[in-house]
């Protein structure tokens, strides 16, 4: 257990001056109310009702009913005492069906929700995309067609006239190499493609759509900084030899580097030799298309969960790192090896705070003075709580993971300009295709009754953050 455990105040005390502590959320995971207010499906809507895509059976159609109960939820973040809340705005609740005016209600409703918040002194971080594409694009190709990246642009548009005035950062995409992995390769998310490497096309088509929805926001004279966030894992090879070596470069760039280098440096990484043919669709594109997804930017987001660490040879599974089937997985010559020497969380991930320090020095090493400041823009453990008799949850290990994380990263790096760190989450939510099984709150969320109970992760950072 984490030394921090017990010492919150001590910990705090470490905090470099100015750093934000945020928590955070997704639309789909938290909303709920998916028919409600002129929203219209998004290609989620329509994964999750397809049979044996959710490991439980269950669906968002309410999720933690945050559209109907922000303002509780605020309450919690205000008593909590962080300093900033990054939720994001669903896109077809922006703008339903993803091509036209804004809808009222849905704007309304987050007018709603961004007053609630500088009303209680918490600084609205607003996402753009959490992977919620209007179902009408899926049907034109979605990412993989190119014409999404303008639409998204004309989305970020409306949002930058809607609430520019109030919004204290911006983050166009999360997680682009999510959706392109588990969505577009691998099927184990919406859209449930199963492309393999012919999906990398649906990476340049997000990071365009990137560059767009930033020059779209500048052009409404939005008052926040503008980032964008991608999940970083450090990548390691399990043996020390050339051909593992070869596999774990190859896939540091699937994974990290295709998404952080055109946006920070404008080109995409040198592929190895061997493996060009795999990349065909990030080679020879466009400079003018780099120059767009290259845009100066306020700010960078980091989310940061686990290592990985490849071994050569095919899975021996079909499994991946979340406990999803996908035939894809099979064929790759390399495989996800395991972290037998760290302790892991509910979905079987390596709980290894020293590898942020490593995602940090890869960053600072890889970017140097491209990098703008970086804010940890997710950090967290799913675990299977335990409510005590008297109602009480005492989350230890959640607790723990996120004071060694912390420690990390108010610790920061050489060379990186560390602002910042989100707890992802807030509040127990519908996690994906794990459906409610993978809990990550610092508050219990009984989806049966909606009650909210802050479990001892968050007294703790309560502490911590009284105390700073
Ligand atoms: O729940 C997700 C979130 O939507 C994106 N980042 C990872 C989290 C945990 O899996």
């Amino acid at each position: 257990m984490s030394d921090w455990l017990h010492e919150p105040q001590a910990l705090a005390a470490r905090a470099p001056a100015g750093f934000t502590m945020g928590v955070a959320t997704a639309a789909f995971q938290v909303e709920g109310a998916i028919r409600e207010g002129g929203r219209t499906p998004s290609t989620w809507d329509t994964f999750m009702a397809q049979p044996g895509r959710i490991a439980d059976g269950s669906d968002a159609s309410v999720a933690a009913d945050h559209y109907h109960r922000f303002a509780e939820d605020v309450v919690l973040m205000k008593e909590l005492g962080v300093d900033a809340y990054r939720f994001s705005l669903s896109w077809p609740r922006v703008q339903p069906g993803g091509t036209g005016g804004a809808n009222k209600a849905g704007i309304d409703f987050y007018d709603r929700l961004i007053d609630a918040l500088l009303a209680a002194g918490i600084a609205p971080v607003a996402t753009l995309f959490h992977w919620d594409t209007p179902e009408p694009l899926q049907h034109k190709g979605g990412w993989m067609t190119r014409d999404t990246a303008s639409r998204f642009a004309d989305y970020a548009l409306l949002a930058g006239e809607a609430f520019g005035d109030r919004i204290d950062k911006w983050i166009t995409l999360n997680e682009p190499a999510t959706v392109t992995l588990n969505g577009y390769a691998l099927g184990v998310h919406a859209p449930g493609a199963t492309l393999m490497f012919d999906s990398l096309l649906s990476v340049h088509h997000q990071l365009l759509g990137h560059g767009l929805a930033v020059q779209a926001l500048r052009s409404t004279n939005v008052k926040g900084g503008i980032g964008i966030t991608n999940v970083h894992s450090p990548v390691e090879p399990a043996k020390d030899n050339i051909k593992t070596r070869a596999y774990a470069e190859v896939f540091d760039i699937i994974h990290n580097r295709i998404f952080a280098d055109p946006v920070l440096l404008g080109r995409y990484p040198k592929f190895p030799f061997l493996a060009r043919k795999l990349f065909k669709q990030l080679i020879d594109v466009d400079d003018a298309d780099l120059k767009t997804i290259h845009q100066p930017l306020d700010f960078y987001g980091l989310n940061y969960y686990m290592p990985t660490r490849i071994g050569s040879g095919p899975p021996t599974n079909d499994m991946t790192p979340d406990g999803a089937s996908s035939q894809g997985i099979s064929q790759l010559p390399f495989h996800i090896a395991g972290w037998p020497e760290y302790p892991t969380t509910g979905f079987g991930w390596p709980i290894a705070p020293e590898y942020l320090a490593v995602s940090l020095r890869d960053y600072a090493h890889r970017y140097k003075d491209h990098l703008p400041p970086v804010y940890i823009t997710e950090g967290g453990a799913s675990f299977a709580d335990v409510t005590a008799p008297d109602g009480s949850i005492d989350d230890e290990k959640r607790t723990s993971y996120l004071a060694d994380h912390l420690a990390v990263a108010f610790e920061g790096a050489p060379g990186l300009d560390l602002r910042g760190y989100f707890v992802w989450s807030l509040m127990d939510n519908w996690e994906w295709a794990a459906g409610f099984r993978e809990r990550f709150g610092l508050v219990r969320v009984d989806f049966d009754t909606q009650e909210r109970t802050p479990k001892r992760s968050y007294r703790w950072l309560q502490q911590l953050l009284r105390s700073r």
